[in-house]
C-alpha cells in the first residue's frame, strides 16, 4: 500500500500561509480553498502529484514515545496564527492513561485539545462535532486515547456557550470575523486543527503519524466528508456517521417540518405511540421478518390519510384529526414547491419512537437550530434576529440558500483523489434516523458510484445503512458497530469491509447480533437459526 504523504503535507504547509491566502480569498465564494491549496503547494516547490507518488521509504518512521517533555510543546512556535495556551503532562488517572494534554487556539477563535498518550500506537485520530458545535469534543477524544491513539478535536471556531446555535456566522460589529467563523465551521477549522495536529505529533514524538483516521457522526459525519472532499491528503481512513453533507437541504427540511404542524396541525408527544403503532404495524412485516426493526422504509407503502388511526370526534391521543394527519402527510412527502416540485426528501418510516425530541410540537430543540442556521448562517443575504422559521418561503427562498451550500455542503462526487492516495471511507446512517434524513447520503453514495464506478467506488468507499438505528445510535436495531475497527483494517491490511456485525445491546448485554452489509447489499434470513444470531443471515442484494 502506498504510504500517505501525511508527513510532508504537514510540514509543508504553514498556518500563516493560510492567514494570508484567507484574507486574500475570503471575498469569493467559492472554490478558494482549492486555489489556496495549489499556491502552498506552488510555493513550497512541491507538486501534489509529486507528494502522492512519493515512495514509502521517503517516511520511514520512529515512533511510540515523546522525544521532547510534554512542556516543550508550549514553547514552540506553530506560526502566528498559532496560540498554544498550555501543554500539561497529564498522569495515568481512573482509566486514562498518563498524556501531554495540549489547549491553544488558531486564528480567529478555533480552540483545539490534542492528547499524545505517552504509550502511542502510532497512529492520529480526530474526532467530530454534532449539531453547530462550540464545544471541543473531549469524551471522543478521551475514548481515543484509551485506545492509544493520539487525539484532537477542534470547537469549529466558536464558544457555543457564548454564542448561541448560529449567531457566530452572523456579522455585527462585535463580530467582525463572522464570514470566517462561517467558514471555520463549514470546513476550515478542521483541516487547520488535523494539519496543526500532525506538526504537534512530529515535534512530540519526533515521528508523524503512520496512519491518521478521522471519527464523526452527524456534523462530525458531514466534517469527514468535507476532509475527504476539500483535503484528501488528511485522514487516511474516514468514519463517516449520519452524515449531514446536504446540511441547508436539511435545515429547510426540519422547517417544513415545522411549518407543516403550525395552528391546528400541531401533533403532542403524547400521540408519538400511536403513529409508532401504526407505522410498526404497516411497514415491520413487509422485509419478511416481524422482529420489531424496519429493514428499508423505501418498501413499505404508509400513507397516514388510510394507516392512522382517525379522531371521529374532537381530539384524542390514540387518534389523529384532520389536520393532524394533513401534516403528517406533508412530514412524510417532504419539502414541496407551491407548484409541487420536490425540495428534499420526505421523511422515512421507523424513526418515530423519538420523534418527540425534534419535530413534533414546533418548540421542539430542532427547529430553533434550523432557524437559528437560517436567519444567521444560510439565508443571503442574512435576514437576521428578527425572521422566525414560519417566514420561511419554498419558492423563492431555497435560491437563497446557495452561498451557504456551496461551503456548508459536501456533495461533491469527485473523491478520485482520496482513492488515488488509498484513502479508505466507512460510511453509515440509521434508517430510523430522526434528525439527518439518510435519504441525501444514499444518494451521495449513488453519485460517487456513477462518477466512478461501482466497482472503483467499492474499492475505497462502502456504505452500511442500519436498519432500525437513530440518529448516530439507538433503536431497535443491531446499533452497536465497531466502525473505526472496519476502516483501520481495511487501510492497514488490506481487509474490505465485507461483512459488518452489528449487536443490540441493552443494560450492557447483547440480546441480538446482525450483519451490516455494504449498500445496496442487506441482510437475509436464511430461512432458519435464531433471528438473534448474526449466523442466521446472510449479505445479499435486495430482491
Ligand atoms: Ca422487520
Amino acid at each position: 500500500m502506498r504510504r500517505p504523504p501525511t508527513q510532508v503535507s504537514a510540514r509543508q504547509y504553514s498556518l500563516n500561509d493560510r492567514r494570508h491566502g484567507g484574507r486574500f480569498y475570503l471575498n469569493s465564494q467559492t472554490g478558494w480553498h482549492q486555489r489556496l491549496k495549489w499556491s502552498i503547494l506552488a510555493r513550497t516547490g512541491i507538486h501534489m502529484k509529486t507528494l502522492l507518488l512519493l515512495p514509502i521509504s521517503a517516511f520511514a518512521l520512529v515512533a511510540g514515545q515523546p522525544a521532547v517533555k510534554c512542556d516543550a510543546i508550549a514553547a514552540r512556535s506553530f506560526g502566528d496564527d498559532v496560540k498554544i495556551q498550555s501543554a500539561t503532562l497529564v498522569t495515568a488517572k481512573g482509566n486514562m492513561p498518563e498524556h501531554c494534554d495540549v489547549r491553544g487556539v488558531i486564528f480567529p477563535e478555533a480552540k483545539f485539545a490534542l492528547k499524545l498518550p505517552t504509550v502511542w500506537n502510532d497512529r492520529f485520530e480526530m474526532v467530530g462535532n454534532g449539531g453547530t458545535a462550540g464545544t471541543i469534543s473531549l469524551g471522543a477524544v478521551d475514548g481515543a486515547v484509551r485506545k492509544g491513539y493520539a487525539s484532537s478535536s477542534t470547537d469549529t471556531g466558536h464558544d457555543a456557550a457564548k454564542e448561541v446555535l448560529a449567531v457566530f456566522a452572523y456579522e455585527t460589529k462585535d463580530n467582525p470575523n463572522a464570514r470566517r467563523k462561517f467558514l471555520d465551521f463549514a470546513w476550515l477549522s478542521v483541516h487547520e486543527t488535523a494539519v496543526l495536529s500532525k506538526q504537534i505529533i512530529q515535534a512530540y514524538y519526533g515521528a508523524a503519524p503512520k496512519y491518521s483516521y478521522w471519527v464523526g457522526c452527524s456534523t462530525g459525519g458531514r466534517q469527514g466528508m468535507q476532509e475527504a472532499q476539500r483535503f484528501p491528503e488528511d485522514f487516511d481512513g474516514l468514519v463517516i456517521g449520519a452524515p449531514g453533507l446536504y446540511n441547508t437541504g436539511n435545515s429547510m427540511r426540519r422547517i417544513w417540518i415545522g411549518q407543516s404542524q403550525v395552528g391546528d396541525g400541531a401533533i403532542p408527544d403524547t400521540k408519538l405511540p400511536a403513529l409508532t403503532k401504526a407505522v410498526y404495524d404497516k411497514c415491520d412485516a413487509v422485509d419478511g421478518l416481524k422482529d420489531g426493526i424496519i429493514d428499508d422504509p423505501r418498501r413499505c407503502d404508509f400513507k397516514p390519510s388510510r394507516d392512522v388511526p382517525k379522531c371521529a370526534s374532537g381530539d384524542g391521543t390514540d387518534c389523529f384529526t384532520a389536520a393532524q394527519i394533513s401534516a403528517l402527510e406533508k412530514i412524510y412527502g417532504g419539502p414541496r414547491d407551491s407548484r409541487g416540485a420536490q425540495l428534499f426528501p420526505g421523511e422515512p418510516v421507523g424513526s418515530e419512537p423519538v420523534w418527540a425530541d425534534n419535530f413534533i410540537a414546533p418548540d421542539k430543540t430542532v427547529l430553533p437550530r434550523a432557524e437559528s442556521q437560517m436567519k444567521y448562517a444560510m439565508l443571503d443575504p442574512a435576514p437576521g434576529p428578527s425572521w422566525k422559521y414560519t417566514m420561511f418561503n419554498f419558492d423563492s427562498d431555497p435560491a437563497r440558500l446557495g452561498r451557504a451550500a456551496a461551503e456548508l455542503n459536501a456533495r461533491n462526487p469527485d473523491l478520485s483523489p482520496l482513492k488515488q492516495r488509498g484513502g479508505k471511507i466507512v460510511q453509515y446512517s440509521g434508517w430510523a434516523d430522526q434528525q439527518v434524513n439518510p435519504y441525501p447520503g444514499i444518494d451521495y453514495y449513488n453519485s460517487v458510484s456513477t462518477q466512478l464506478g461501482d466497482t472503483a467506488t467499492r474499492d475505497f468507499y462502502r456504505l452500511f445503512m442500519v436498519p432500525g438505528m437513530f440518529h448516530c445510535n439507538g433503536g431497535p436495531g443491531c446499533n452497536t458497530v465497531d466502525w473505526l475497527a472496519a476502516v483501520v483494517d481495511w487501510v492497514e491490511n488490506g481487509k474490505a469491509p465485507e461483512r459488518l456485525i452489528g449487536a443490540h445491546v441493552e443494560n450492557g448485554k447483547t440480546t441480538r447480533t446482525r450483519p451490516m452489509c455494504p449498500y445496496p447489499q442487506v441482510s437475509v434470513y436464511k430461512g432458519s437459526g435464531s433471528i438473534d444470531e448474526a449466523a442466521s443471515f446472510s449479505c445479499a442484494a435486495p430482491k
